[in-house]
């Protein structure tokens, strides 16, 4: 069997060396009986035989990843880049509307803004990889079998000359992590409720700049001060006005309440990254 993830460094040795530690230091302080040791291993093998190893990791772990990996990083602050996001979704130009089903549920949302460079240069051309969860909490390929709608709510949209952006979207409602599997278990027996705030996911490059995976937040979600992931930061909380003036509603050609929502993204150089 050729082993992919494994090669060997002085890095890699330390690490190693210390999570043993640590580990077994663990088992030391909680007096880990046998019983409960088998438990652990099989809840593991549990976990990575239902296909939530990824969503585990990123629910209890990768925020932390994140806090560690920006420190010193300038511009638009970071989150998580979570379990669901796909490479290679359709490419589209500003100002776009995100692929959708017919009866795509839920509020409009129009997401506007600009991508620019520290010193305020604007990054014509960036590309934003947008992917979020549709109005009931679900994301496309994952939750929703992508033959029914193959990157629902997922695009790179580029920015135009001037580094706006205009994404015609739908409001997410807020994300529950699937109560029926080990991850959704092991957060109910110990006393976790399973919610993350509603939220949008953003990858946003050019070239030349360090690449900004980060989430915008609805202000106002029930959860947004206990996100289970731990991956809210104040300044991604944005307010997704509510619009229901019906004169409004009709100047943009709709007959329901909408969202707009807008934000202006800061990517760091690539150099001003390697200096941090
Ligand atoms: C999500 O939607 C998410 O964004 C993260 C980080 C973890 C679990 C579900
Ligand atoms: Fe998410």
């Amino acid at each position: 069997m050729e082993v992919k993830t494994v090669k060997p460094s002085a890095r890699l040795q330390k690490l190693f060396d210390n999570l043993l530690a640590q580990l077994r230091q663990f088992i030391r302080d909680n007096q880990i009986n046998h019983d409960e040791y088998r438990s652990a291993v099989a809840f593991l093998l549990e976990t990575a035989a239902s296909g939530e190893l990824t969503l585990l990791s990123d629910v209890l772990l990768e925020a932390t990843v994140d806090q560690v990996d920006s420190m010193g990083r300038v511009g638009t602050a970071t989150s998580v880049e979570g379990p669901f996001y796909l490479p290679d979704s359709p490419m589209l130009t500003s100002p776009a509307v995100l692929p959708h089903r017919a009866n795509e549920p839920g509020e409009k949302l129009f997401l506007s803004g600009t991508v620019k460079a520290p010193d305020g240069t604007p990054l014509a051309g960036a590309i934003i990889d947008i992917w979020q969860a549709d109005a009931e909490g679900n994301y496309s390929h994952f939750n929703v079998p992508a033959a029914d709608a193959p990157f629902n709510l997922r695009a790179r949209v580029s920015a135009d000359r001037s580094g706006a952006y205009e994404i015609q979207t739908w409001l997410p409602a807020a994300y529950q992590i699937p109560k029926d599997g080990p991850t959704g278990a092991i957060l109910k027996a110990t006393g976790r409720h399973p919610w993350r705030p509603a939220h949008v996911h953003f990858r946003i490059s050019h070239p030349g700049f360090s690449t900004l995976t980060t989430q915008l937040f609805v202000a106002g979600d029930p959860w947004i001060d206990s996100d289970v992931v731990g991956a809210v930061k104040q300044p991604l909380i944005v307010n997704f006005e509510r619009h229901t003036d019906p004169a409004e509603i009709k100047a943009r050609g709709l007959d329901q309440p909408f969202r707009t929502a807008r934000y202006d993204f800061i990517l760091p150089t690539a150099e001003a990254r390697k200096a941090a």
